[in-house]
């Protein structure tokens, strides 16, 4: 099977998501926020705050472009993995390539634990104010890319919260599907 076959869309609430895991776009303290870090704090209750203040702790949270693994408190889920987007700065200050590092870390992390599916948000591109025509590209890039070596990932959705994000993820893959 293709590694873009593996890859589904849907438009929705990431918290509502039954995969293995779901990503969290997070900041560096890992202390929550806005957004969709807001709504998955909120789903997964107390726990999720107090491991994410442990890890915050021992490992002083988690750089730009990084990604660390905890529980899932009440969520459907069974693991979150908080990935820390870059904040957009005009795009030479390295954005795509900490975006990039984001999805591939992040599956990084599934594959360790043993994880198939794996349901992420468009991270970046709220608050964070990633353009969102190039994040979708370098999302999709990054995961086709990781997938070719991490085998026992069997799904990636993309959870895309707006429509604007839908359809662009939605284009890009069909483009993608015409390529190979
Ligand atoms: N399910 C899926 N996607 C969602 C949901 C949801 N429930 N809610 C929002 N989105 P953002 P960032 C989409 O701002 O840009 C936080 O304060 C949203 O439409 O959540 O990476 C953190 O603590 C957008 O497309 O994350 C950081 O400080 C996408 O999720 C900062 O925001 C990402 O938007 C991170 O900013």
């Amino acid at each position: 099977m293709r590694e873009i076959d593996l890859i589904e869309i849907r438009r929705g609430d990431i918290t509502k998501i039954e995969a293995d895991a779901i990503v969290n776009a997070a900041n560096e303290g890992l202390l929550g926020g806005g957004g969709v870090d807001g709504a998955i704090h909120r789903a997964a209750g107390p726990e999720l705050d107090k491991e994410c203040r442990t890890v915050r702790t021992e490992r002083g949270g988690c750089p730009t472009g990084g990604a660390v693994m905890t529980g899932a408190g009440r969520l459907p889920c069974r693991k979150v993995i908080h990935a820390v987007g870059p904040v957009w700065r005009g795009g030479a200050a390295g954005e795509a390539a900490l975006l990039a590092s984001c999805y591939d870390k992040s599956l990084a992390l599934a594959e360790a634990a043993g994880l198939e599916s794996i349901a992420f948000p468009n991270i970046s591109t709220g608050i964070y104010g990633y353009p969102k025509t190039e994040a979708a590209s370098v999302a999709i890039e990054a995961t086709i890319g990781a997938l070719r070596t991490r085998r026992s990932i069997g799904k990636v959705i993309f959870v895309c919260w707006d429509e604007e994000n839908f359809e662009l993820y939605r284009k890009e893959l069909e483009r993608r599907r015409q390529r190979t």
